[in-house]
C-alpha cells in the first residue's frame, strides 16, 4: 500500500512539473490574469488593454508584451523609428538626436571635440548613438559613488 502511495505521489507530482511547464505567456494565473512575456502574473486588462496601443511595452511600464504570445506587443515595439539617430538619411547624411537630417561627416568630426553639442551649433549628439557626444557633454545624473 505505501508503495503505492508513493507512485501516487511521485505521478501527482510528475504531472504538476508538466502543468506549470505547459504554462507560458498569455496562458491564465489567476482570475482575470495572465502570464506576461516574463511569466509574471499580471490583470487581463493590462495585457489586452495595452498590447497594440502605440507604446512599446518592454517592461518599463511593469508588463513585458515583447513576444509572440502578444503579437510582440501588437506591433508596438517593432523596428525602430526610421529616424533614429545616426540612421543614414541621404547621401553622406544621418540623423541627429533631434531627428534633423545632418552631414555626417561635420556630425563625426564634432563627437569629442570637446564642445558640448547639444543644439547650440545646430547639430544635437547628446544621445547614446552618438555616445553622449563623445562625453562632450557633462552628465545630467552623475552616480555618487560611496566610500
Ligand atoms: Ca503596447
Ligand atoms: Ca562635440
Amino acid at each position: 500500500m505505501s508503495r503505492f502511495k508513493w507512485i501516487f505521489g511521485a505521478l501527482l507530482m510528475f504531472s504538476m512539473v508538466c502543468a506549470v511547464a505547459d504554462s507560458g505567456p498569455g496562458d491564465p494565473c489567476g482570475p482575470n490574469q495572465v502570464y506576461d512575456c516574463t511569466m509574471a502574473c499580471v490583470d487581463v486588462s493590462m495585457t489586452d488593454g495595452w498590447s497594440g496601443d502605440g507604446y512599446c511595452d518592454d517592461g518599463e511600464w511593469g508588463v513585458v508584451l515583447t513576444c509572440p504570445a502578444f503579437n510582440n506587443d501588437g506591433g508596438d515595439c517593432d523596428a525602430p523609428s526610421l529616424t533614429a539617430p545616426g540612421s543614414p538619411c541621404g547621401d553622406g547624411q544621418l540623423y541627429d538626436c533631434s531627428g534633423n537630417c545632418v552631414d555626417a561627416a561635420l556630425a563625426y568630426s564634432w563627437i569629442g571635440d570637446g564642445y558640448c553639442d547639444d543644439g547650440s551649433w545646430d547639430l544635437v549628439l547628446t544621445c547614446p548613438a552618438f555616445d553622449n557626444d563623445g562625453g562632450d557633454c557633462p552628465e545630467v545624473e552623475q552616480e555618487v559613488l560611496l566610500p
